[in-house]
């Protein structure tokens, strides 16, 4: 293991997923460090001189580190895995879009929800609700009749918005009026090496 990048995260965080996720999925050999947010390790050195901004995830490979989720999974396609990012101007620009909305509303929104229901986070579960719905509501009209968000293939804009929306149903937040959502999550989870992330039971903090 000792080419293996290092992926510093915590089980139940779907920003820490989604780089797992990825990993996995494109076969890229990697090492999971678990960060205990419970025990506020990711607000202490040694981890906040990987990322001074104390979130889970961050990214070791040599002597290169990365954080931010999206930005993680930018590097590891650019670096391990080309296929999972288009490069030609408009589907990259796609990519970004969705990256950009797996850092918005479904950070805001469906991931918020879960953070309330889950961790107790003293949130606005109601605006979360909100957001989600505009979330949710996008990407189910963009999904009428494509397979992937962008283009004919998986990408990095499926893996970033992957963790929190299926998993928007711990939030509190119902999946049942979004098929193409819902199809798409099947899609990803039928794909080779896909790896889920921990279930957590509603109200039980972990
Ligand atoms: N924009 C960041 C957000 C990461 C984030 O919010 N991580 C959460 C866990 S899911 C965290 O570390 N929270 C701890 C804290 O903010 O104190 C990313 O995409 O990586």
């Amino acid at each position: 293991m000792s080419n293996a990048i290092r992926i510093h995260r915590h089980a139940l965080s779907g920003h820490s997923h989604r780089v797992e996720l990825l990993a996995n999925l494109a076969g890229i050999n990697h090492e999971l460090v678990d960060v205990d947010l419970l025990t506020g390790e990711h607000k202490k050195e040694p981890f906040l001189k990987l990322n001074p901004a104390g979130k889970v995830p961050a990214l070791e490979d040599g002597e290169t580190v990365v954080t931010d989720s999206n930005a993680i999974l930018v590097y590891l396609a650019r670096k391990y895995a080309p296929d999972w990012l288009p490069n030609t101007p408009v589907l990259e620009a796609e990519v970004q879009k969705f990256l950009s909305l797996a850092a918005g509303e479904i950070a805001n929104g469906p991931a918020a929800a879960r953070l309330i229901t889950v961790f107790g986070a003293e949130l606005d579960a109601e605006r979360a609700g909100f957001i989600a719905k505009s979330a949710f509501d996008q990407l189910e009209q963009h999904l009428d009749g494509r397979e992937w968000l962008v283009g004919d293939r998986p990408t990095i804009a499926d893996v970033a918005i992957y963790s929190y929306t299926a998993h928007a149903p711990e939030g509190n937040v119902s999946l049942d009026a979004y098929p193409n959502i819902r199809a798409l999550l099947g899609r990803i989870e039928a794909l080779p090496d896909f790896v889920g992330m921990q279930e957590t039971k509603v109200g039980l903090a972990a």
